[in-house]
């Protein structure tokens, strides 16, 4: 089943979903998938290979076993997603509920699918207002990823948004976030470069409020003078939105870049300890032939993959579809 921005957004009863929200998806997301199962093609091919001497042909023993963990694993799987849906895998080759190459094929790729869906996939914008806050690495795409998710929320979804610029870290981080707030058609609150950017947050959200917004959208910093600074910072941010709005921020999004392997995921464990994460946007997957890293990052932290940027215009910005990812990796026998 694909999976469209309908699927991404919980909106309530009612709510104006555009005529282009809904036929937009079929092409852009063939030419889009088309494009990942391209960059896939040698890792899916070499994965084809290892399935087709352990899944088809060999006896099932202990090796096959451990031939497809390793085959996963070079896939990019990630260690412990590979480990869980291995054990899964042979329990049921074992009891006899899965039989034969295909089906075990087919089963491996729901697998696959299954624990690169951990939790609610999907945000929530029935609060009134929704606030979103985005936190990641600094070069990450947090301030592009909300640049496209207003513009989004704006056109398709007939949302107003209020962008709040808490990055006052660097100098210019706020002139990037105003750029965006002008392209996607929205309302920016700024402070001073260098002011506190909690005060600036809890602005966004006051004056979101006021002008009746439907999602504000806060900016965060991704480098300050310490690591530690950073996290305390984040932590900050969030309790002085929640100040200002009990219950808020309602959805925090990491950004994760795609590129950097598990590396990025090591980052992203770093700040979903110290700030709830409820969602991440794995950014960059049009550069990356690994897509296998977006199994990877979902499975690894529990935490769902909910949008996913393939590009650096306004339009580039998708629901995350796990089964998509799966299929583009196991290639399918029907
Ligand atoms: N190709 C590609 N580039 C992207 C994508 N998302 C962001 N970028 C680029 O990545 C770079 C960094 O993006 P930003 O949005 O500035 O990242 P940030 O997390 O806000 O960075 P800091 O504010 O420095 O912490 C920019 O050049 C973006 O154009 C994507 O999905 N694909
Ligand atoms: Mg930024």
């Amino acid at each position: 089943m694909p999976r469209d921005w309908t699927d991404v957004f919980i909106t309530g009863d009612g709510a104006p979903v555009s005529v282009a929200a809904r036929v937009e998806p079929e092409q852009q997301r063939g030419g889009f998938f088309r494009r990942l199962r391209d960059n896939m093609a040698r890792t899916r091919q070499a994965l084809g290979a290892e399935l087709q001497a352990t899944l088809f042909e060999g006896t099932l023993d202990e090796q096959t076993w451990e031939r497809l963990e390793e085959a996963l694993i070079m896939a990019d799987v990630g260690a412990r997603t590979t480990a869980q849906v291995v054990a899964k895998l042979e329990m049921e080759a074992e009891s006899g509920a899965v039989e034969g190459g295909e089906a075990l094929t087919r089963r491996l790729r729901e697998l696959l699918a299954e624990l690169a869906r951990p939790g609610e996939g999907r945000i929530d914008l029935t609060h009134d207002p929704t606030v979103i806050m985005v936190a990641g690495v600094n070069g990450t795409g947090k301030t592009t990823t909300i640049g496209k998710l207003a513009w989004h929320l704006q056109r398709e979804l007939g949302r107003t948004v209020v962008l709040g610029a808490a990055d006052t870290f660097r100098a210019a981080a706020v002139e990037q976030l105003a750029g965006w707030a002008k392209r996607a058609g929205c309302e920016i609150v700024t402070g001073p470069e260098g002011s506190d950017p909690g005060s600036v947050a809890f602005e966004a959200v006051r004056q979101g409020r006021e002008r009746g917004a439907d999602v504000i959208i806060v900016d965060t910093a991704g480098r300050l003078h310490t690591q530690d600074h950073l996290m305390a910072e984040l932590a900050k941010v969030r309790r002085v939105i929640a100040n200002q709005l009990p219950d808020a921020p309602h959805e925090t999004l990491l950004t994760v870049d795609a590129t950097t392997g598990q590396n990025g995921l090591r980052q992203a464990k770093l700040f979903s300890e110290t700030v709830p994460v409820d969602g991440i946007v794995l950014t960059k997957l049009d550069g990356t032939a690994k897509g296998g890293i977006a199994l990877a990052i979902a499975g690894e932290l529990g935490i769902p993959v909910k949008l996913i940027g393939i590009g650096e215009s306004l339009e580039d910005l998708r629901p995350f579809d796990a089964d998509d990812f799966a299929r583009a990796l196991v290639e399918p026998h029907e």
